[in-house]
């Protein structure tokens, strides 16, 4: 109760911040944090005569605005976006985020660099000094899945890197397979890569066969974290 009631506190913070009632396109994120960000949305009224279109990061967001009532737009269409609000796995000091916890950074990512404003909003176990202090499963890497032995190869050849492992589905036998139909590498790497995780995610974007990398370098513009004292803590 404690996690969620933190949730809670970041998204309607940074809702109530960042979306104004001139913002007409607005990505939404993924993950179990993000309803919240809607239900200040519908309070807010604003989507309800203007012409608000709403762009999904997944097909988990496009579920949650379509069942809440509101425009589903297409990046196709919006290519260029007001505000986006998405969750995290994990945040650091200067902004750079691990994502990809539910296999939706191949989209997040690209609606992320195609929003004016980027944001975060999450509960307090997000918030690091360093990354991989709290998020332990390691960074998510989609692959086509026709590469993803040999990607797995390579990765557990970056120097630092202690494993790779082809994430698997719980209720579904086999590997997960993401909203572009690929699979997700999680790959660990030892605490000391994550001083500098723009480096790391060079190292690891540019191996041949990898769709995205679970690193959010240099694109947040805030972060909102709710605590469990009530508070919430904004890094911008
Ligand atoms: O996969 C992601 O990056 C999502 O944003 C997700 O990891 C955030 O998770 P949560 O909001 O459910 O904690």
């Amino acid at each position: 109760a404690m996690i969620e009631k933190s949730k809670q506190l970041a998204a309607w913070a940074a809702v109530d911040h960042y979306i104004k009632p001139e913002h007409s396109v607005i990505a939404i994120g993924s993950g179990s944090t993000v309803p919240f960000v809607v239900e200040r949305i519908l309070q807010q009224g604003e989507h309800v005569n203007s012409k608000r279109k709403f762009i999904p990061t997944s097909f988990q967001a496009k579920e949650l605005i379509v069942s809440n009532g509101l425009a589903l737009g297409d990046v196709d269409q919006y290519p260029v976006i007001d505000v986006d609000i998405d969750g995290a796995d994990e945040v650091d000091l200067k902004l750079n985020a691990i994502k990809g916890g539910g296999a939706c950074h191949l989209r997040e990512k690209v609606l992320a660099e195609a929003s004016r404003r980027f944001i975060i909003v999450a509960d307090y176990r997000k918030n690091s000094a360093i990354l991989g202090s709290s998020w332990t499963q390691g960074i998510p890497v989609e692959v086509a899945p026709f590469a993803y032995a040999k990607v797995m190869v390579n990765l557990e050849r970056i120097e630092g890197c202690e494993s790779a492992k082809l994430r698997m589905g719980k209720a579904k036998a086999g590997p997960v397979v993401t909203d572009n139909g690929c699979f997700v590498i999680d790959a660990q790497f030892d605490e000391h890569r994550f001083s500098d995780p723009e480096l790391l995610l060079s190292k690891i974007k540019m191996l041949t066969g990898i769709m995205e990398v679970g690193l959010f370098c240099d694109m947040t513009d805030a972060a909102y974290f709710g605590n469990v004292d009530g508070t919430v803590t904004i890094r911008n």
